[in-house]
């Protein structure tokens, strides 16, 4: 049963017998750790591959964020999303920092850059904006608002890896980007995470901050934290470059097979990609309007688990629900984002996901569908279902 189950995503690794070699060499060196050749090798590679001036590689993308606020040293109150993974409001938290939540847009889930001019007061000293499911915020009117305002930029971009926006990567946007290679994520190092920055005094400064903010023997210029990536993630992630763009292709034919099966089934809403961008396919999110379609988001999550079928409803709940923020002025009122919260599932996507699960799953929307048109229409309706 367990060995069955279709589940929202499933990690690519590179083949066993090419990594072998790597892992015989690293057992030779006894270099484990601490800017080892595999981790200088993998931070150089990966520059060139994304496009972007300079990369430090992280043990996994939380840590990432969290040094990336200490290394512009951001204080105050910081503007961000409610719509994402806890982990980009945690990082503010553990920095000691005031999350200020500002609703998102309907059409791709990122904040709304219409209403972060009304949340800024005299404590904010950043914005961090999340590029959710891979898709690009607003690039240009979030740093015109960062320019007008003298605010940092800092996104979490840890579901864009590799995505690029009028062909450059959105990783060159903002004052520092981060990446999360975690095992669910378009490209994994098993966990792992990096900073993108614009130059090498920032690169160093991060460099010292990941390691205790050692500088030599003798010196130590920062508090920084333990957050390196070791060598046998390293060596792995030089391997998975290699088979990036063949998964890319996979996760691309998965999409569109869902896009052509779902497109005539009314209520079922999906996100083409946006334009001017060269997108990664990272998450397929279908929003299910319970008004049109006669059933809710959290009818197909069951339906589809009775299949085996194992959706996940990110991002809900919404991070400023949880206990921990759910106290804080700016927690009420993002309306969108509740509603979108509501509406969301994200399907199976992955790039060796077989085209069959893709038909049942379809299968299983549209006969959710043809029942609800067997509903009898009642006067006065209770659930307030439309009866086409
Ligand atoms: N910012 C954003 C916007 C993020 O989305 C994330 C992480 C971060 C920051 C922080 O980056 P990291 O510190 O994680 O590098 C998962 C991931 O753990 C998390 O990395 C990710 N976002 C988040 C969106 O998803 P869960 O709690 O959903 O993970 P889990 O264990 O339930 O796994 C999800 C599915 O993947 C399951 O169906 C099982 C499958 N799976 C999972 C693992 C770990 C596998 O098939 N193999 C595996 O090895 O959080």
């Amino acid at each position: 049963m367990e060995k069955n189950k279709i589940l929202v995503t499933r990690p690519q690794l590179p083949p066993l017998n090419e990594f072998i070699p790597l892992l015989e060499d690293i057992w030779d060196s006894r270099w484990l750790t601490n800017n080892g050749k595999y981790h200088q090798e993998f931070e150089t590679q990966l520059a060139t591959f994304l496009g972007v001036p300079y990369v430090s590689l992280f043990s996994n993308g939380t840590l990432a964020l969290m040094a990336a606020l200490q290394c512009l040293k951001i204080k105050g109150e910081v503007i961000t999303t409610p719509f994402s993974f806890v982990a980009t409001t945690h990082s503010l938290w553990w920095n000691g920092i005031k999350p200020v939540f500002v609703d998102i847009e309907p059409d791709y889930c990122n904040l709304d850059p219409k209403l972060i001019e009304a949340a800024i007061t005299p404590e904010t000293t950043a914005i961090l904006p999340v590029h959710v499911y891979g898709n690009p915020c607003e690039l240009d009117e979030i740093q015109h608002l960062a320019d007008r305002y003298g605010l940092r930029v800092i996104y979490d971009a840890a579901h864009a890896f590799g995505v690029k926006y009028k062909g450059s990567s959105v990783l060159n946007y903002g004052d520092l980007s981060i990446l999360s290679f975690h095992a669910t994520k378009v490209f994994n190092t098993i966990e792992g995470g990096a900073i993108i920055c614009h130059d090498l005094k920032t690169k160093r400064r991060i460099d010292y901050l990941k390691n205790f903010g050692i500088a030599d023997e003798t010196t130590v210029v920062a508090p920084g934290i333990n957050a390196k990536m070791n060598e046998l993630q390293a060596a792995y992630g030089i391997l998975q470059l290699k088979y990036f763009d063949s998964a890319i292709d996979g996760r691309q034919h998965i999409t569109e097979k869902y896009r052509k099966g779902l497109k005539d089934i009314v209520g079922v809403r999906y996100l083409e990609n946006p334009v001017d961008v060269d997108y990664n396919y990272s998450y397929f999110p279908v929003f299910i309007d319970e008004s049109e379609f006669g059933r809710s988001r959290d009818d197909v999550y069951e339906e589809l688990k009775k299949h085996n079928i194992y959706g996940r409803r990110y991002f809900y709940p919404l991070i400023s629900e949880f206990s921990a923020y759910r106290g804080l002025p700016s927690a009420k009122g993002l309306d969108i984002a509740f509603e979108i919260s509501r509406q969301v599932i994200c399907l199976p996507l992955y790039p060796d996901l077989a085209d069959e699960v893709v038909d049942l799953v379809v299968s299983i929307l549209l006969g959710m569908q043809e029942d609800r048109k067997e509903v009898p229409v009642k006067i006065g309706n209770q659930n307030n279902r439309k009866i086409d």
